[in-house]
């Protein structure tokens, strides 16, 4: 394995410029969830993906996302990056670990178009360094209470797309859907706010269609 770029006009990625979207949010807000229903609708685009997940001491999501999206897209597509610190350092503050992952991964599958990075779960502070993804989401979940966006932070805020996700359970924990997408509406100044429910797969097409217009 070599991580010698092939294509000095982009010399993280190597051969291609494949679109990079980083996924990030508070702990089990439903990143590697989400990873695990858009990826299908990648894939029957015909895109050839990667996936690139963060742990700090395992590589946990790296394993559900290979047993989920196995026969859809091969395990040696799936990296897990043990960050070994705290998941913005890995994904903003230095990215390295993840750049290289990513140059790795492109020079053994070089056809790879589409790549996604799964921060590991952190509060509502982190964001992707721009030199690391093209696209920023950003997965609050409604179990996490409907006061969210009201509290704001810079992932709600910066993020290219906000996620709102677990709508199936928004009843459930009292959480008002209508007031939380409002609330997320008017913290984000018309940047989009996307309603999920990953395990049924509702808004998850919506997803993709937005993600697509990120890609140069
Ligand atoms: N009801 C419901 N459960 C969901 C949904 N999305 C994810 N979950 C569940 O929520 C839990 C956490 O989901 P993950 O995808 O592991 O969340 P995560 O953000 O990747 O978690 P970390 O990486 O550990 O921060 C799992 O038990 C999922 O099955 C959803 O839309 N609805
Ligand atoms: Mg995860």
């Amino acid at each position: 394995m070599t991580t010698t770029p092939q294509n000095p006009s982009d010399p993280v990625t190597g051969t291609g410029s494949p679109l990079r979207i980083g996924i990030g949010g508070p702990v089990g807000s439903g990143k590697t969830a989400l990873i695990e229903a858009l990826v299908p609708l990648f894939v029957d685009e015909g895109r050839q993906v990667g996936v690139i997940t963060n742990d700090i001491y395992t590589q946990e999501d790296a394993l559900h996302v290979r047993r989920e999206l196995d026969g859809i897209i091969a395990a040696d597509r799936i990296v897990g990056v043990e960050t070994g610190s705290c998941p913005h350092t890995a994904v903003r503050d230095d990215p390295t670990m993840n750049l290289m992952a990513a140059a790795d991964l492109i020079d053994e599958h070089p056809e790879i178009d589409t790549i996604f990075f799964e921060s590991g779960g952190d509060n509502l502070t982190l964001t992707f360094s721009p030199a690391l993804v093209d696209v920023f989401v950003f997965v609050l979940d409604t179990a996490e209470g409907q006061k969210m966006p009201k509290k704001r932070g810079p992932g709600i805020t910066e993020s290219d797309i906000l996620v709102i996700n677990k709508t199936d359970i928004a009843q459930y924990v009292r959480c008002d859907l209508d007031i939380m997408n409002r609330d997320a509406i008017a913290v984000r100044g018309g940047k989009p706010v996307v309603l999920t429910d990953c395990l049924a797969g509702r808004g998850i097409a919506d997803l993709a269609t937005t993600l697509e217009e990120y890609r140069a």
